[in-house]
């Protein structure tokens, strides 16, 4: 697409069954926030939308479990989920809700278009009934076998398990989630969207026209309904709580909550334009519009398959761009359920830790489930914030502000020449807006956030290098030019920071005595001088504080006692945790052969991008080892370093280098590799037992 003239990014409704916990917001409104933030920076028009889902039968079900209404329910947590959004600086335009007129008003035309212009098959045929609790069984209203995967608590829309969606009818085996019995058939009209219709041209529109550039998880997915051969799927269903289908012979039915539920980002669009003046349609009808829709794997069929067709069908609206959906965070190596109390809640979150916002917004990107699940653990959490947040971003800026206000009284120095140290980090400086706008752009915000941490670690290195508290004794002039340049860098910070850290760059733009709107993304490359001599900062401030061992302990109690209520099993798969392997027998063990050893050379091995060959002291003798471990660590980093080592593992040949022994390794949550080292200093060929 050529340079869009405005963006139109929608986040997946909240069902307003529950408040909003850290899985969504890993999963969606983060990563969507980033994105929106970002090209704000970049002057684009942005219209960033979000609402809450209203309708559907888990509403109902909570409604019944509470003894209330689903009016009541939905405007109980509406009101929470929007107001622990803004707190944590989701920065909606516009934040609506599909119980609003101008949502019904806009999925009853849309249904009556689509009806009008014969795009539905109208059928009466047998739906699963409830004869005990007279109703029809749609969505969560009824589980079973899912015919895909064997799924057996699959709902009647949806499988959670395999994400594949279907119609009740196709369960296996189904039982109602009311009473528990064996549904009958009973006959009833619906209208259906005839997807079949539809097949090539998804084929044809993404699997061929997104192949380059939509995640391979998202693409995976769309292919493998693609391939199943896609069916008519009923868009109205025979219950009381919905939007009423708006024609003759819909009395007593509403919309498919999946029907309606994306509508609601075209209403919430109205709703910002009636608010602001502006006009809507360029929005989601002008191609020269990116619309992308953030959200969690569970819900690409909806947004991949259903609703383009819908969009298709309906003739004057554009496709999205792209769908860059994340899988799933977990917690403490169990999946988040709602209904198991399993989650961190925002609005706990924001209660437990005060002005903490941008901690949670930093740990939940450097874990993003962007390419596979993930898990958040409270120590991560707590060793993000001291090791990272506090130890290298907080560090550097409480070092400059300080040594400002303690060499200058907080004014800018004018510099002297620059050395080339000086003139090597302000032209790396300004690679940076680049550097992390790429991974922006193609949706890796992992990346793009440790980009930034990068540039944090270039200016604690160049203090630490340059040490500005030590040369003041004897060179003041040169201490001008490295307070500057160190002023330069974290001026940097406080703008690119501002999609990931938005709390932080405000509270350091404020220190730094600077404003925003004249602080855009380019000026970092654009400028030579950010913060001009002369310029008086503001008094320092510490960014952020350590978290201490108290508070997490805190939060994993919590947990203990939600796990304890509610009887939930460890579930090491959910984590990402490799199953146990078969059981093996002492004797098994006692043939294996592994002992401690030290990495005394190391290089890696010419034509490969994982392997180091390793010369390894291992006690009985110095041995050639080849480890697949060179995009984790460099060969200089490791010489010296004592690992565990099987030493009677039979020697194989390795591009060409005999291999004696395996270096024993372990994945880091973030993908890369670590030693198992001894905790104390081991004579060479101690031998593990
Ligand atoms: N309410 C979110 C979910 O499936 C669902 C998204 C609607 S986006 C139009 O949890
Ligand atoms: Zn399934």
């Amino acid at each position: 697409m050529n340079t869009p003239k405005r963006y139109t990014i929608t986040a997946a409704l909240p069902y307003t069954n529950g408040p909003v916990h850290i899985g969504h917001l890993a999963g969606v409104y983060v990563p969507a926030d980033i994105y929106a933030r970002y090209q704000r920076l970049q002057g684009s028009d942005v219209l960033y939308i979000c609402g809450s889902d209203e309708h559907g039968v888990p509403i109902t079900i909570k409604a019944k479990k509470e003894g209330i209404s689903p009016q009541q329910v939905v405007d109980k947590y509406h009101e929470m989920i929007k107001k622990s959004f803004a707190e944590f600086g989701i920065s909606f335009d516009n934040y609506s809700r599909t119980t609003a007129k101008i949502h019904h008003d806009t999925a009853s035309e849309f249904f009556k278009k689509l009806y009008e212009d014969g795009k539905f098959i109208e059928e009466t045929n047998e739906q699963l009934y409830d004869a005990e609790a007279n109703q029809f069984l749609a969505d969560r209203f009824v589980v079973g076998t899912c015919p895909k995967c064997g799924f057996e608590e699959s709902y009647g829309d949806q499988c959670e398990n395999c994400g594949t969606s279907h119609n009740a009818t196709d369960l296996i085996n189904p039982k109602s989630a009311i009473t528990g019995n064996t549904p009958t058939l009973k006959e009833t009209k619906h209208w259906f969207l005839p997807l079949d219709q539809y097949q090539d041209w998804l084929r044809t529109w993404i699997v061929e026209g997104h192949a380059n550039d939509w995640k391979p998880n998202v693409l995976g997915q769309v292919k493998s309904w693609l391939d199943d051969g896609l069916r008519p799927r009923a868009v109205t269903r025979d219950l009381d709580w919905g939007i009423p289908v708006p024609v003759e012979g819909g009395e007593g039915k509403v919309l498919y909550v999946w029907f309606d539920a994306p509508i609601g980002y075209i209403s919430s669009t109205k709703e910002w334009a009636e608010r602001t003046g502006k006009d809507w349609e360029p929005y989601w009808k002008d191609e020269d519009t990116k619309l992308l829709h953030f959200i969690g794997k569970d819900n690409i069929v909806f947004h991949c398959i259903i609703f383009p067709s819908m969009l298709k069908a309906e003739g004057s609206y554009i496709l999205p761009e792209n769908v860059p959906a994340n899988e799933f965070l977990n917690l403490e190596g169990n999946k988040l359920s709602t209904s198991k109390n399993w989650a961190v809640w925002l609005h706990e979150y924001l209660e437990d830790f005060p002005g903490k916002q941008d901690v949670l917004r930093y740990t939940l990107t450097a874990n993003a489930p962007e390419t596979k699940d993930n898990d958040f653990t409270w120590k991560d959490f707590q060793a993000r914030n001291n090791n990272e947040l506090v130890a290298i971003f907080g560090n550097f800026i409480n070092r400059v502000a300080v040594l400002t206000h303690k060499y200058y009284d907080g004014i800018v120095p004018s510099p002297n020449a620059f050395s080339e140290v000086d003139e090597d980090t302000l032209m790396l400086l300004k690679k940076y807006p680049q550097i992390i706008s790429k991974s922006i752009e193609r949706y890796r915000f992992r990346e793009a956030q440790n980009e930034l941490m990068n540039l944090a670690r270039m200016g604690n290195k160049y203090l630490a290098d340059e040490e500005p508290w030590k040369v003041i004794k004897q060179d003041e002039e040169r201490v001008k030019t490295i307070m500057f340049v160190a002023l330069q860098i974290a001026t940097a910070l406080s703008i690119l920071s501002e999609p990931f850290l938005p709390f932080t760059s405000n509270k350091l733009k404020d220190m730094l005595g600077v404003n925003s709107s004249e602080m855009l993304w380019g000026n970092v490359s654009k400028e030579n001088v950010l913060l001009k001599p002369g310029h008086q900062i503001n008094k320092a401030e510490l960014l952020f504080a350590k978290i201490e061992d108290v508070e997490i302990q805190v939060q994993l109690d919590k947990l203990a006692a939600s796990k304890k209520a509610n009887k939930l099993e460890n579930n090491p798969e959910a984590s990402g945790v490799e199953p146990l392997k078969e059981t093996i027998e002492f004797d098994d063990f006692t043939k294996l052969d592994i002992r401690i050893g030290t990495i005394l050379e190391a290089v890696k091995v010419a034509k490969t991008k994982k392997l180091l060959q390793l010369k390894v002291d291992v006690g009985i003798d110095v041995r050639t080892i080849v480890s697949g471990i060179a995009q984790s660590f460099s060969p200089e980093d490791i010489i010296g370093k004592q690992v565990t080592v099987l030493t009677n593992l039979a020697p194989r040949t390795i591009r060409g280098v005999e291999s004696q022994g395996m270096i024993l390794m372990c994945d880091t949550p973030d993908g890369k590799l670590a030693f198992v080292e001894p905790d104390a200093k081991i004579v060479n060929g101690g031998r593990i037992s």
